[in-house]
């Protein structure tokens, strides 16, 4: 599908209003056959990055790794080559769009973690409200399996304390730690009717794309002849600069930023944060 007839101006409507749209049918069998050769590989290969955030008795397990793209070359392929970052510019609703960095997250079969709420700016090395995550499961995932946002809390204002993952593996790596200037966060899991909870049972080729001030977490919860592979990637437009901050970050870019020659406030950018969508220009 097009990304004109994927995107069209009630789809765009609706990510302003509630932070997070699930996308039909976006990606064809053959990113999914790509993406999936991808995983593979990036089990068998991890980046230093690469953890896992569970494994229980049962021998179930969830696999993290990020930023992965640099030595997964089907990963790099999709950042360059799909239409995924036309389809983040234009939700955006900016005039350019950077790739930031790719996550996976792997559950093997009957897996119960589930992710805590929390969410995705606060963690990372850059700020700005012109952000997107997308997250395509590469198997289906059912209702009660699937990633939750809150609707609207794109726009809520306050700072609030996020999880620690870092804290997860015990490798060091990663840690956040947030101070008395930050909230409590709110205990969605326990008081979810008082909230609007958005979630979809997804099919392969579909993709949710939600804003990274967005409220989320879920997914696991799995019944036990079904796994899940997650592939997603998180976009950068116009207003987002770097920021490096005192909470600690996850994942921590601070470093390959100041190698890079990137400082606090400038516009991402560098092979490492490539512009890989522009609007056209207007013609005159
Ligand atoms: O799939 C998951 O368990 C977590 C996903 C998530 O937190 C994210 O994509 O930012």
């Amino acid at each position: 599908m097009n990304v004109a007839e994927l995107v069209t101006d009630e789809v765009v409507a609706a990510y302003s209003r509630d932070g997070a749209v699930c996308l039909r049918r976006a990606f064809g069998p053959e990113w999914i056959a790509t993406l999936t050769a991808g995983i593979e590989r990036n089990i068998a290969e991890p980046s230093a990055r690469g953890r896992f955030w569970n494994r229980d008795a049962a021998g179930s397990s969830t696999f993290y790794d990020s930023q992965s793209w640099l030595h997964i070359p089907e990963y790099r392929d999709f950042a360059h080559r799909s239409d995924m970052a036309e389809i983040a510019g234009r939700l955006m609703q900016v005039e350019a769009v950077n790739f930031f960095f790719d996550a996976v997250f792997v559950r093997t079969a009957g897996e119960q973690f589930r992710t805590p709420f929390h969410q995705d700016e606060p963690y990372w090395s850059v700020e700005g409200f012109d952000t997107c995550s997308a997250w395509m499961p590469l198997v289906p995932v059912a209702r009660e399996s699937t990633l939750e946002f809150v609707a609207g809390s794109h726009r809520w204002r306050q700072k609030l304390v996020q999880e620690n993952f870092g804290a997860l593996t015990g490798d060091g790596c990663d840690q956040v730690e947030f101070g008395e200037d930050a909230a409590p966060f709110p205990d969605i899991e326990g008081n979810r009717d008082d909230y609007e909870i958005l979630g979809w049972a997804m099919e392969p080729g579909d993709v949710v794309v939600f804003n990274a001030r967005m409220v989320h977490g879920g997914s696991g919860n799995l019944a036990p002849d079904r796994d899940l592979k997650v592939f997603n990637t998180q976009w950068l437009g116009d207003d987002v600069r770097v920021l490096f901050r005192p909470e600690g970050m996850d994942p921590d870019n601070s470093d390959v930023m100041r190698s890079v020659g990137l400082s606090p406030g400038d516009r991402i950018g560098t092979d490492l944060y490539p512009e890989l969508w522009r609007r056209d220009p207007v013609p005159a």
